[in-house]
């Protein structure tokens, strides 16, 4: 009866796909989940992204289409813009990207030259794969290089200037997909003009709490911001990029459209575009603030009980527990344990991790997703 979503049953004429569709809902609704990266949409997300706007194509941008018959999603796509921009206060947005992988790549592809060096957090200190790592397209077609947080897992701006001094990137990213404290952007930014680099911040995971001013804003630093949509920013699964400089901007629009992608998804920028209005609500800054208290009296609630947290704290929606150190289980089995009692999680690589990707010794624990269906510190505590 407590914290349930309020999705509906859908009925097909499909019934295999039906009831995969309606076991996920159970799914879904049974479990506590608790993987950082993961939401739940509102009804009117679910609405547009599930809509009619799946018919139609629409290559290029609102009154530059190479298809007839786009008046009306190209009210769509403008009001996505136009939200988007207001949201995090940017001149310029795209939010044609299927996902933030691929807004990734056309943003770097906006400020470097292919075969360019690239300075990114490593996979294992929690950045992303498509930061540079070696088996994504960003290890494939760049020259990349990467940082490392300190022994206490912090990031280590000192560290990462002497790494930058040797290496002369062409492009720095900042930006995580596992690190659970606030990120400096203005040191990024610092680093950068002192070896002669682009900046580019990928805020996937914390957009709703930059938006919500909860986490510093990296659009003063950066040549250009990414991200996607349905983190802590709860809208449809999707990437976006933003810029303050018209000329990277029309690099953008070039790389999304036809550099990387082929015709809009306009359901998802319809499902965007409501989700950046819900954003804007004052509402929305409340349930940010509400993510992070959650997250800190989660987290609390295992210092206390001396279990081994990654980066010491949490001052954002995630943190991640060294469970091979605290209960001599890989993150494996312990996501397999805690998949037993209806709590999902995922397996993470921790800083200096010395299992594969596929076994790992921590896992990664998130609060948007609960804190959506109205969990507040005291059942985090409990949970914990
Ligand atoms: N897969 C996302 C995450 O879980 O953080 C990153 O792309």
């Amino acid at each position: 009866r407590y914290f349930m979503i309020k999705y509906q049953k859908i009925f097909l004429n499909d019934k295999e796909i039906e009831k995969a569709i309606n076991n996920e809902l159970i799914r879904q609704q049974d479990r506590i989940e608790l993987i950082a990266s993961e939401n739940y949409v509102s009804e009117d997300v679910l609405k547009a992204a599930g809509s009619i706007l799946t018919n139609k194509y629409g290559e290029g941008y609102p009154h530059k289409r190479y298809y007839g018959g786009c008046e009306n999603v190209d009210v769509i796509e403008e009001l996505a813009i136009e939200r988007l921009k207001k949201l995090f206060n940017v001149k310029y947005a795209n939010v044609q990207p299927y996902s933030g992988s691929v807004a990734n790549a056309a943003a770097i592809a906006s400020l470097i030259p292919k075969n360019g060096k690239i300075l990114g957090m490593s996979l294992s200190s929690g950045g992303h794969l498509s930061h540079g790592y070696k088996i994504s397209f960003s290890g494939y077609f760049y020259q990349t290089y990467f940082y490392d947080v300190d022994k206490n897992g912090i990031l280590d701006y000192d560290q990462i200037l002497e790494l930058a001094k040797k290496i002369k990137p062409d492009l720095i990213i900042c930006g995580a997909s596992a690190y659970s404290r606030i990120i400096d952007f203005k040191k990024f930014k610092e680093i950068a003009d002192q070896v002669g680099a682009k900046l580019m911040a990928d805020i996937a995971h914390i957009a709703g709490l930059v938006a919500t001013k909860l986490h510093p804003s990296p659009f003063e630093y950066c040549d250009v911001v990414t991200s996607t949509t349905h983190k802590t920013l709860r809208g449809a699964r999707g990437g976006i990029i933003m810029t303050n400089n018209s000329e990277v901007a029309q690099k953008v629009d070039r790389w999304v459209f036809p550099g990387y992608q082929g015709g809009p998804l306009f359901h998802q920028i319809a499902a965007k575009a409501v989700a950046f209005k819900e954003a804007l609500d004052p509402s929305f800054a409340i349930y940010q603030e509400q993510i992070i208290k959650n997250a800190k009296a989660f987290c609390n609630e295992f210092k206390l009980a001396n279990i081994e947290i990654v980066s010491g704290t949490t001052d954002n929606h995630l943190f991640m527990i060294n469970v091979k150190k605290s209960f001599n289980l890989t993150g494996k089995e312990a996501t397999e344990i805690l998949e037993r009692a209806n709590i999902t999680v995922n397996k993470n690589a921790i800083p200096n991790d010395l299992e594969s990707p596929q076994i790992t010794s921590g896992i990664r624990l998130g609060t948007p997703a609960m804190t959506t269906r109205g969990f507040k510190e005291e059942e985090f505590k409990t949970l914990a």
